[in-house]
């Protein structure tokens, strides 16, 4: 039978332009689906970037005014890969138009923006979904069937931190294309909502809601260059991110993040202990899942490296043979293909604009807690 046709257009060209227009490009040929995605639109302010970025990825068209291209009658959905600044403005007149809304995480660049991004798609009932992709590489996934049968049992605890090292030089300037995350009124937050997102994002979904949190956050380089303005200008940012939370399961939590790790780049890890079970995930060794279960028989207990990529892991039967392993554009595929799967029974994939909303609310209790020194309620 034909496949109904989903017309997408694009806003943005960087990294996660790339990553999602990879996704939209491989979904139809591993997956069995409903809808084939077409490349329709690409649209962004920069001509001679934008017409590269369409050529390489095979757009049709392109617009350089995202206003046009919410317009258009020949789009279905609007994928957001812009900067954070310009995610609201964005989604809410891409509902307003009746399109499906897809948006780079963070949501909003708080919890205010994301509340009214979520009221717009919920007035509109368009889909939407908002790109926290670590939830959909298969170990990660593998970890939440696990959770989810109770094999962990009461969960104690629950650790996750997200390293890097890129901005340590005081040389890096902020501003402008590329490091527009280093300008707090694009970024809206530093680590906090670049990061720290996503450990919240998958913490919240494998082990439920945060009640409430207690952090601290330092900036180390008070001062950078602005690429914009050519002048040295405050650095409103947050560079490392820590904080205590507690569940409402009743487990204790740590988080970190940060860009001053020297040695790590985008080191994610997460740690779970329960009462019978603990499960560890590391993003540089991302297709394995670490899984310790008190049951077995003592004499051979121990720490089980479990490589995913049996035909029985979580969205591996679509790829290669066993043994075979997939990487990290593999989980924005794995979004797609469960949005398009979603949109034929009529409903949002997860995580919907109201779930990246709650993420929303944990980052900015953690900034207020930071500025207060007080435990804080996450749930805004
Ligand atoms: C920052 O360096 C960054 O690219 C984040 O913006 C992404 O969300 C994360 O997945 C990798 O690191």
């Amino acid at each position: 039978m034909a496949k109904k046709k989903l017309n997408v257009g694009m806003v943005g060209y960087g990294f996660m332009g790339r990553a999602h227009s990879n996704a939209f490009s491989q979904v139809s040929h591993f997956f069995d689906l409903p809808y084939q995605p077409v490349l329709k639109a690409a649209c962004a302010r920069n001509a001679d970037n934008l017409r590269k970025f369409a050529d390489q990825w095979g757009y049709e068209s392109t617009e350089q005014d995202w206003r046009k291209l919410v317009e258009r009658k020949d789009i279905d959905l609007i994928d957001i890969a812009a900067s954070n600044d310009m995610h609201l403005e964005i989604a809410n007149a891409a509902a307003a138009a009746g399109k499906m809304v897809m948006c780079e995480k963070p949501l909003g660049r708080n919890a205010a923006e994301s509340r009214k991004m979520v009221e717009a798609v919920e007035k509109a009932k368009v889909p939407n979904m908002v790109w926290y992709n670590y939830r959909r590489v298969p170990a990660v996934t593998l970890a939440k069937q696990i959770i989810d049968e109770g094999r962990l049992g009461k969960i104690f605890h629950y650790r996750a931190k997200f390293l890097q090292d890129w901005t340590i030089s005081a040389d890096l300037p902020q501003g402008g294309q590329g490091l527009w995350r280093l300008d707090v009124n694009v970024a809206g937050s530093g680590v906090t909502g670049d990061l720290l997102a996503h450990c919240i994002d998958t913490a919240m979904w494998l082990n439920g809601g945060i009640d409430k949190v207690i952090g601290m956050t330092e900036t180390f380089i008070k001062e950078r260059q602005h690429n914009l303005t050519g002048k040295k200008e405050p650095v409103g940012i947050d560079d490392a991110s820590l904080f205590l939370a507690r569940f409402d399961n009743g487990s204790l939590a740590n988080f970190e993040a940060t860009r001053y790790a020297r040695g790590h780049k985008a080191l994610y890890t997460l740690e779970i202990n329960g009462e019978k079970a603990s499960i560890f995930w590391d993003l540089h060794d991302l297709h394995r899942l670490q899984y310790f279960d008190h049951r077995d028989e003592g004499r051979t207990r121990g720490w089980r490296s479990i490589h995913i990529t049996d035909g029985d892991h979580p969205y591996m039967s679509k790829w290669w043979v066993p043994g075979l392993q997939i990487g990290y554009e593999h989980s924005f595929t794995h979004q797609v293909a469960d949005f398009l799967e979603a949109l034929d029974k009529g409903q949002s994939a997860a995580p919907t604009f109201r779930d990246a909303l709650a993420t929303d609310l944990v980052t900015d209790a953690v900034l207020k807690s930071a500025a207060t020194g007080r435990w804080e309620s996450a749930k805004g």
